[in-house]
């Protein structure tokens, strides 16, 4: 990317001070009571006014700051990402808002900047604990001010694994095939959360349909401590369409994609 790393620290510091402010927000509002709608006629895809609020003011932030890039946010008329040439900003306002509505925790704020394709900086703001993950493949990932340390190269039968619940449920078989090998998997309800668990090495593998704005920050932030993010034919995901999506270390990354070929 065209950035130096003092111009990538700035935007780092910058978005990072953005977020602590949202989040103390939501926080703060969290007893409100909220409109909560459901969208494309399915019971639980939710989306409430603060899904649309966040994204305003994110996206009112990001414009001052970068006015020339291109933008793809979840909530309205910006969900056809068109190109990957230039900047190009990510915002999922609240990821995993099923689980804010009926949880009040393990929802997330996303940021990620890909610059020419690459990725470059991204934020996951894990709302409740006062975490914001951040940074990028030039600075390293830090945990509020704590640098993260690289992925240990775990192996499948070692491995905690997150599972879309619906899938699994569904009986597509890579994600029956993980259930059954692996260590032991989970269920999220938040890709945010998920790939948090994945920083924190508490996972040691993803997989799930992801739309843009859901894998875009976390796929800066995982790549940049070592871990596989691939299609599950082994392609490169494509930032400009939703993906079927594999995060994990490079042993369980191999020894998937040859469980699924068997
Ligand atoms: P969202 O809350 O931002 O929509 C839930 O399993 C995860 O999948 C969340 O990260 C959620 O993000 C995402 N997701 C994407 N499409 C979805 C859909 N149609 N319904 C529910 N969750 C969806
Ligand atoms: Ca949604
Ligand atoms: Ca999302
Ligand atoms: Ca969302």
């Amino acid at each position: 990317n065209n950035l130096s790393e003092r111009q990538l620290k700035t935007i780092d510091n910058q978005v990072t001070g953005w977020l602590a402010e949202l989040g103390q927000q939501v926080r703060q509002g969290l007893g409100a009571n909220r409109s909560v709608q459901t969208k494309e006629g399915d019971f639980r895809n939710l989306v409430t006014d603060l899904d649309k609020s966040n994204q305003a003011w994110l996206l009112d932030h990001l414009r001052n700051l970068d006015s020339q890039a291109h933008f793809v946010a979840e909530e309205g008329d910006l969900k056809r990402p068109e190109t990957m040439v230039g900047h190009v900003w990510f915002v999922d306002p609240i990821d995993g808002t099923l689980n804010f509505v009926h949880e009040k925790t393990d929802f997330a704020i996303m940021v990620a900047l890909y610059v020419d394709g690459q990725p470059t900086l991204a934020w996951i703001a894990k709302v409740m604990s006062e975490e914001i993950y951040h940074g990028g493949p030039d600075l390293g990932v830090f945990c509020n001010e704590q640098k993260l340390p690289a992925v240990v190269d775990r192996s499948l039968d070692q491995a905690i694994v997150i599972l879309s619940g619906r899938r699994l449920l569904s009986g597509e078989k890579p994600y029956r095939l993980l259930a059954e090998k692996a260590l032991a998997f989970r269920v999220i309800g938040s890709a945010g959360i998920s790939f948090v668990r994945l920083l924190q090495q508490q996972a040691t593998g993803y997989l799930s349909k992801l739309s843009p704005w859901d894998l875009a920050a976390g796929r800066v932030l995982s790549e940049s401590l070592g871990y596989q993010v691939k299609r599950l034919d082994g392609e490169p995901v494509n930032m400009l369409l939703s993906n079927t999506v594999l995060i994990a270390t490079n042993k369980m990354h191999l020894e998937t994609i040859k469980v699924i070929k068997d």
